[in-house]
């Protein structure tokens, strides 16, 4: 006889005398709550630290800002090693990495055929080489992902703030979506400082709202490679409003955008102001999550004389928390040297950071606790608390619909010294919660340590003192839906 597994769990459920089992287990997941990310998005979201490479003519010039008039045989890197390069970004426990394969000075890193001003005219491997290809692939063997920085402003190009420009610019984007393989993230910059070279005309141009067009760009994008994530206005993912890698506190990402602003601006927000880039805005119409970009030393592009300028291990930990720890994606840039390899001092840095990190989060004191929910969606085992330590961002633990401020205990079962939270909402389903506090049981009575906001894809919390406790106790203070958490993580080292 055959019976259907709705009839095999309510036989089972009557034989173990539990009769709700079955109804328990059919709870239906939570509906999303407001803007939700697409899926390349939520891929881009879990990655959390990327490597920025800022390299190029400048590398070798000594500036930041390439006036667009170098000479193509500037760019001479005398060892260029890109396993080096990328075997150094994955020992920081980087998961991509974004190439400068044009700066605002215009010289290409790829022979490419819409400029002259291109490694291919260099003498460098007698006009052979082909830095993004060799990087590209560097990262592949490194099990890294790649992705391209393209500058819009073009300092050298002689047809720039003209139409032609337009047909060349899309055609550069173009190539480097179409030979290098699957492009994780296509980075569009903002600046357009207005003067330049723009083929011996000494000048300064400007150029009109929408002048890339970018409608066109997103398209040609999402037709080549629909996995890449475009940051920029336009885009899928917005800048944070500096450059020192800090998200505000909160950080939403939800944002409001006008189309026609992020059109013309691709830093554009709709009160147009840095706030808005920064904090996100709460229960925004688009999906829109921030990227923190910041140099490990002062400046973007390698100087010698900032080799004694490289940011410590702390002050990257301080990044990290301030970043991804905020719920943005840390674009940590590691620019290359004039020999075409990561300084030491810049390497030992990044791979102090990522073994710190391991360290710190070794251990989960929550996942031998004991987790006791006050609400279990459906009361049954798909979105009980267990959700919230099995290491899974896609499983959660989620509430009635009815109860949006649950409450959670922890018991460790014994005096534990806890210093770090970890929390993440399952943000396909959007991003819920707007408050929340933790407490620690001390002297008989509970005691707030911690009072905070948003959580999205990852809160980090650092107590100020560790807190020596043997419980501790979750509050959802404000939440307009049930929740879906999909992990809290509470850890002893500093
Ligand atoms: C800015 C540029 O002007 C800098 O040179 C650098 O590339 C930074 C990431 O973005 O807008």
């Amino acid at each position: 006889m055959r019976i259907s597994r709705r009839q095999f769990i309510a036989a089972s459920a009557a034989v173990t005398g539990s009769t709700l089992l079955w109804a328990k287990d059919e709870a239906s997941a939570p509906s999303a709550y407001g803007a939700v990310p697409s899926p390349r998005v939520l891929r881009w979201q879990s990655m959390e630290t990327n490597a920025f490479l800022h390299f190029s003519v400048n590398t070798f010039t000594n500036k930041e800002w390439g006036y667009g008039d170098e000479d193509p045989n500037d760019f001479n890197p005398t060892e260029f090693d890109p396993d080096q390069i990328m075997r150094t970004v994955k020992a920081g426990g980087m998961k991509g990495a974004i190439l400068t394969c044009k700066h605002h000075d215009g010289f290409c890193l790829w022979p490419t055929k819409t400029t002259e001003h291109c490694i291919r005219n260099s003498k460098w491997r007698n006009g052979k080489g082909d830095v993004v290809r060799d990087l590209s692939e560097a990262a592949h063997r490194a099990g890294l992902k790649f992705g391209v920085y393209v500058s819009p402003w073009d300092r050298s190009n002689a047809a720039y703030a003209t139409p032609a420009y337009i047909t060349i610019y899309h055609e550069q984007i173009r190539e480097l979506l179409t030979h290098y393989g699957p492009i994780f993230e296509i980075w569009f910059d903002g600046a357009n400082g207005g003067d330049g070279y723009y083929g011996g005309a000494r000048e300064k141009r400007h150029i009109g709202p929408d002048y890339y067009q970018w409608d066109k760009i997103l398209a040609l994008v999402h037709k080549l490679q629909p996995q890449t994530v475009i940051f920029g206005a336009a885009g899928d993912v917005r800048w944070i409003g500096n450059e020192s890698g800090i998200a505000g506190d909160p950080c939403w990402s939800t944002f409001s955008v006008q189309k026609e602003k992020a059109q013309n601006d691709p830093h554009a927000s709709e009160n147009g102001g840095i706030d808005a880039l920064n904090h996100g805005v709460r229960n925004g119409s688009i999906w829109k999550p921030a990227e923190c970009d910041v140099s490990i030393r002062p400046g973007w592009f390698w100087h010698q004389d900032q080799n004694d300028k490289v940011k410590t291990p702390d002050q990257l930990i301080d990044l990290y928390f301030d970043s991804v720890g905020r719920g943005a994606t840390l674009l940590l840039n590691v620019p290359p040297d004039n020999k075409g390899l990561i300084e030491p001092s810049d390497a030992t840095s990044l791979s102090e950071l990522h073994q710190r990190i391991e360290q710190m989060f070794a251990q989960n004191l929550a996942s031998s606790a004991k987790l006791c929910a006050s609400n279990v969606r459906g009361a049954g085992r798909r979105f009980n608390a267990h959700n919230l330590v099995d290491g899974d961002r896609e499983t959660y633990w989620a509430t009635d619909d009815a109860v949006t401020t649950p409450e959670l205990t922890v018991d460790f079962g014994s005096t534990q010294q806890v210093a770090i939270f970890r929390l993440r909402e399952a943000i396909a389903l959007g991003q819920r919660i707007a408050a929340f506090s933790i407490d620690a049981w001390q002297d008989g009575g509970w005691k707030e340590i911690v009072q905070d906001t948003s959580i999205g894809n990852c809160r980090l919390i650092r107590l100020p003192q560790p807190v020596t406790t043997n419980k501790l106790r979750l509050r959802i203070t404000d939440c307009p839906v049930a929740l879906a958490l999909a992990e809290l993580s509470v850890f002893a080292s500093v």
